[in-house]
């Protein structure tokens, strides 16, 4: 990997102002003013949108892999005390409430359930906040928060069938090891209705490609809701509880909703008259080569290469445009690592004459699902996914 040294900005805006401004001795203002890098434990450098909670942006070069490297994936949290360590003699997942038998969980007696896994996307509901417009209040993330991980763990209706559902179930409450730092403040708790919780695909993963989860992504448990948004993917599991009444906790109740409308958004600037939970993600696609801003060669070789990926469903077709949408091609796709994971896509360029061209990518689904051409809007700023638009010079 290249380039971490400098900012999210600059790769994105100014990688050339920035080398010859340097060239000529002293750094600019303008590299100051750019986000922040940090470098947490486990982590790579990161960057900073909060310190308390930790909140670290995956700089856009390390979407050029396919799976992301555990030291690079996004963290999110919301509440401030975070465990920082744990020990796993004494830890244990209890899955209790109305259930036939309480369970205690050990590492161990996880280890025992069949271990399954897959390649999954976590995004946050809110990745790409920073775009939308009127400006919304919350992390002003970028494009990385977002991550493609290779998850092993439990099956969590493995785990649920030996503790025994009893009759008149309807949610499964998860918590995690995070609490408040006052009491006044909601401890983050997500529910799932007990159909959704039962699905073959949802684990309680211990294993991030291959490795023990980072502290910061949830070590020792989390779990996986795969073509669901991130927030449901509880860390540092503590506590399943099944619930013979419907969940009202705030996280579920008040926080993480959007419009009751097809596409969860309403016009800008507006308040929604009903709003629902967010669940599955969209389809969004990224560019990720070249990048916003940077200068190419005419009659040199270059590849567009980007990723794309659409909750449950795989990507079928990526098409991409270098005129600013007047004319469209196919994208070559990579390798397929399943319908939970992103796809890659490469499309050959070689610009003839020098100017500025506007690079365009849209993707669709098995089931026809795409992306919008303009941005939607809802007050939180969730599911940003419009078709992206990345603008190079050709000299
Ligand atoms: N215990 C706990 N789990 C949590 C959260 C949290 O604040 N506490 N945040 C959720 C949200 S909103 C997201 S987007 C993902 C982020 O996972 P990551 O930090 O591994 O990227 O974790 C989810 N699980
Ligand atoms: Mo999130």
């Amino acid at each position: 990997m290249e380039d971490f040294s400098l900012t999210r900005r600059n790769l994105l805006k100014g990688a050339g102002a920035f080398v010859a401004l340097s060239a000529l001795g002293g750094l600019p203002d303008i590299v100051s003013a750019g986000p922040r890098m940090v470098r947490f434990p486990e982590k790579t450098d990161m960057i900073l949108l909060t310190n308390r909670p930790p909140q670290l942006e995956t700089p856009l070069p390390f979407f050029k892999e396919m799976i992301t490297p555990n030291e690079a994936v996004f963290v999110r949290w919301h509440i401030s005390q975070l465990p920082t360590a744990v020990n796993l003699a004494t830890w244990r997942i209890k899955v209790s409430g109305n259930v036939e038998n309480e369970l205690s969980l050990s590492m161990d007696d996880l280890k025992k359930f069949e271990k399954v896994g897959y390649t999954a996307v976590l995004q946050c509901s809110g990745n790409g906040r920073s775009f939308a417009e009127p400006r919304v209040l919350g992390g002003q993330w970028g494009n990385g928060a977002m991550a493609n991980v290779t998850w092993a763990g439990a099956r969590l209706k493995d785990i649920l069938n030996k503790a025994g559902i009893k009759a008149g179930s309807v949610d499964i409450s998860f918590n995690g090891l995070d609490k408040p730092p006052l009491p006044t403040v909601p401890d983050f708790v997500k529910s799932l209705a007990v159909d959704k919780a039962m699905e073959d695909d949802i684990i309680v993963a211990y294993e991030m490609n291959g490795k023990e989860l980072p502290m910061l992504n949830g070590f020792p448990a989390r779990l996986v809701v795969p073509g669901w948004y991130g927030t449901y993917w509880v860390k540092c599991l503590s506590d399943i509880t099944v619930l013979a009444a419907p969940f009202d906790g705030f996280w579920v109740k008040s926080a993480y909703r959007v419009p009751d409308t097809d596409c969860g958004c309403i016009e800008p600037g507006t308040a929604p008259k009903k709003t629902v939970p967010v669940t599955r993600m969209n389809t969004r696609t990224l560019i990720v080569n070249p990048m916003d801003g940077t200068t190419l060669k005419a009659k040199a070789d270059a590849e567009i290469m980007g990723l794309a990926f659409s909750s449950n469903h795989s990507i079928v077709d990526v098409i991409v445009s270098v005129d600013g949408g007047t004319t469209w091609k196919k994208a070559r796709l990579g390798k397929d690592m399943g319908r939970y994971s992103w796809i890659q896509f490469f499309f050959p360029w070689k610009p003839e004459k020098p100017g500025r061209y506007t690079i365009m990518a849209k993707a669709t689904n098995s089931v026809g699902e795409s992306q919008p051409f303009d941005a939607t809007w809802n007050p939180p700023g969730y599911y940003w996914n419009k078709v992206e638009k990345t603008v190079v010079t050709v000299k």
